[in-house]
């Protein structure tokens, strides 16, 4: 058999071994031969291999790019947005340059939050975390047993629902009612929001009278209007007490989770309030930019006793449904700063700087600008099932300045509380300061030195002076302030304080007294104030307030309060109510009139309290 020759690949002959031959000389023309052989078809191939590729390889000349078109339409109005778009950029960086620092600031600010605005929404709000629900008690029923007083419950329930029906049929979304005007209405602690303020406010009412078709309507009109993205600047104590403070208490009453969500978002909105230097919070806040100030006429840009002092009973229920610690921190704080200040004669005045964190003027008041601070010192103690004793030992102390310095009995025998004002007492009281008479009841049990009594029979001695108020004016309501000055007793002098706004807080004393006493001088007292603004109140669009209470024919303000819903027809409605109805051992009204239930604070530890100073 014989080998094929291998072409060598290096060109290097190989010689070919056949068997039985063997290679000498004589051999050698053949093999010469042989090779040229071989070069010949190496040298054939080659050429059939150049000729070949010359006219198969491909023409790249066929594969160059074809020039470019003209313009697309498309693509010519794309270049001109372009160029335009260019054109505005250099225009508005003209006119940037041209504006003031402030606007620059300003507009800065706007952009931030709306980025900030946007991410938040792109996430959706967070998942609040799961907390036990505290042990809630008597959210309904209450039924008096007898039939007159179930009578009269009733009338309060049909004039609850005259005011809801009315502000549902022609104030509807809007803050307030104008119920002659028959259209809506808002003031300033609003801003220019349209917030629908008193549904938020009417809700809990609504719910423990058993209206339940209305408090379902109120519950859809808050899951699909209530936003808080709105450029208003809105009073951060009125939306804390109302909003937040209602829709509290319409989750705990009801369980329905938009009012916990609906409140946690809101209070979001409130904290850059407390971004001043000492985290004393402004005033106000615009809810969009975060932006806050301080009204106008309070004493040299301060902010106000009542409005900073009146947030902890929410701020810990923030904290607790929404594991967040910044509510409770900030009360915190705010109660640590005035622990550490002076007091001019142990009181507290009305106004403080949140700039210097010093004291504005001296001007001390249980009425208003001052009211409400006593009262959340109070009830943040009630709150924490009586672990907060902090808050219970300021109390105190705060309650014997006033009285040894505002608390006097008249000429005639009646006690009031007057006004404090640079070291010298004003001997007037307020509409606004007859809530006190309840608050000395209400913290009665548990005063030092054993004087649950003395405080007892002091808030008797100011639910009667309350009730002279009223019974000494011609149509049996309460003016906005009365004297006790030069023969004249519990009456107002000047015009501008002759008017009731159909305000609660001398019904909120005969109930907390009713409640503590039994006394049915309190029921009765209660029943002359509803038959009253039944009379001379009720319109046919809804409830409005009275300019002079001494005059017959007394003209009208034209505005139905949100508190009349959440506050005036909630106290008369409980004073006819069974003591099982939102018994006071499980619940704490806030100062709106909005039940929050007691927190064990011996099985609750807060986020953020331990690291308390
Ligand atoms: C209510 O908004 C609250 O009671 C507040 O504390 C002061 N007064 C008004 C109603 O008079």
């Amino acid at each position: 058999m014989t080998t094929p020759a291998l072409l060598p690949l290096s060109g290097r002959r190989i010689p070919t071994l056949t068997p039985g031959v063997s290679s000498f000389p004589h051999h050698r023309a053949t093999l010469r031969l042989s090779e040229k052989f071989i070069l010949l078809l190496i040298l054939s191939a080659f050429i059939t291999l150049c000729f070949g590729a010359f006219f198969f390889l491909p023409d790249s000349s066929k594969h160059k790019r074809p020039p470019l078109p003209p313009l697309s339409l498309g693509l010519r109005s794309l270049r001109d947005k372009i160029r335009a778009d260019h054109e505005r950029a250099l225009q508005e960086a003209k006119e940037k340059l041209r504006k003031s620092k402030d606007e620059l600031k300003a507009e800065i600010q706007t952009e931030k939050t709306k980025v900030a605005e946007d991410l938040k929404k792109k996430d959706g709000p967070k998942p609040l975390p799961p907390v036990p629900m505290p042990k809630l008690v008597g959210v309904n029923d209450g039924d008096p047993g007898d039939p007159d007083t179930k009578e009269k419950r009733d009338k309060i329930r049909e004039m609850m629902k005259h005011a809801w029906d009315s502000y549902r049929q022609y104030g509807w979304g809007h803050n307030e009612l104008k119920p002659l005007a028959k259209k809506g209405h808002s003031t300033n602690i609003f801003g220019n929001s349209q917030m629908g303020a008193t549904i938020v406010d009417a809700l809990d009412t609504l719910y423990i009278m058993g209206l339940h078709d209305e408090f379902k309507d109120g519950q859809e009109w808050i899951e699909q209007n209530l936003d808080f993205s709105v450029n208003a600047e809105v009073s951060v104590f009125e939306v804390n007490i109302r909003f937040i403070g209602g829709l509290l208490a319409a989750y705990y009453l009801s369980g329905q989770e938009v009012f916990k969500v609906k409140a946690v978002q809101l209070a979001e909105k409130l904290l850059p309030a407390f971004n001043t230097p000492t985290g004393i919070p402004w005033a106000m806040v615009n809810l969009k930019s975060g932006v806050g100030r301080n009204w106008g006429w309070a004493s040299a840009g301060s902010s106000i006793l009542a409005e900073f002092g009146t947030l902890h009973m929410e701020f810990v229920h923030l904290t607790y449904l929404s594991g967040n610690p910044a509510y409770y921190e900030k009360v915190r704080h705010i109660r640590k700063l005035l622990a550490k200040m002076d007091r001019p004669n142990g009181l507290y005045p009305n106004y403080l700087n949140p700039r210097t964190g010093r004291w504005g003027q001296h001007h001390t008041s249980v009425g208003g600008l001052g009211d409400s601070f006593y009262e959340y010192l109070l009830k943040a103690w009630l709150m924490s099932d009586k672990t907060d004793t902090e808050a219970r030992k300021t109390y105190d102390d705060a309650i014997e300045a006033i009285e040894r310095h505002l608390i006097r009995k008249s000429n005639g025998g009646l006690t009031f509380i007057g006004e404090w004002k640079n070291g010298h007492l004003e001997r007037k009281m307020g509409h606004l300061t007859c809530f006190a008479g309840g608050m000395f009841a209400l913290g009665a049990d548990g005063s030092p030195d054993d004087k649950a009594g003395h405080y007892l029979q002091l808030g008797a001695e100011i639910a009667h002076t309350c009730h002279e108020s009223y019974d000494r004016t011609v149509l049996k309501l309460g003016p906005e302030a009365f004297k006790f000055d030069s023969g004249l007793e519990a009456v107002a002098v000047r015009q501008n304080e002759k008017y009731y706004i159909l305000r609660p807080e001398v019904i909120e004393t005969y109930w907390y007294m009713w409640r503590f006493t039994h006394d049915p001088k309190y029921r009765q007292w209660g029943w002359e104030a509803t038959q009253a603004i039944d009379k001379y109140c009720r319109v046919s669009g809804g409830f409005s307030g009275v300019k002079d209470v001494y005059s017959s024919n007394p003209t009208y303000d034209d505005v139905q309060q949100s508190f009349f819903l959440a506050e005036t027809l909630k106290y008369l409605y409980l004073l006819f109510s069974g003591d099982d109805l939102l018994p006071l051992e499980n619940w704490v009204f806030n100062t709106e009139a909005h039940p929050l239930p007691v927190l064990h604070m011996a099985n609750i530890t807060l986020p953020g309290s331990q690291n308390q100073g």
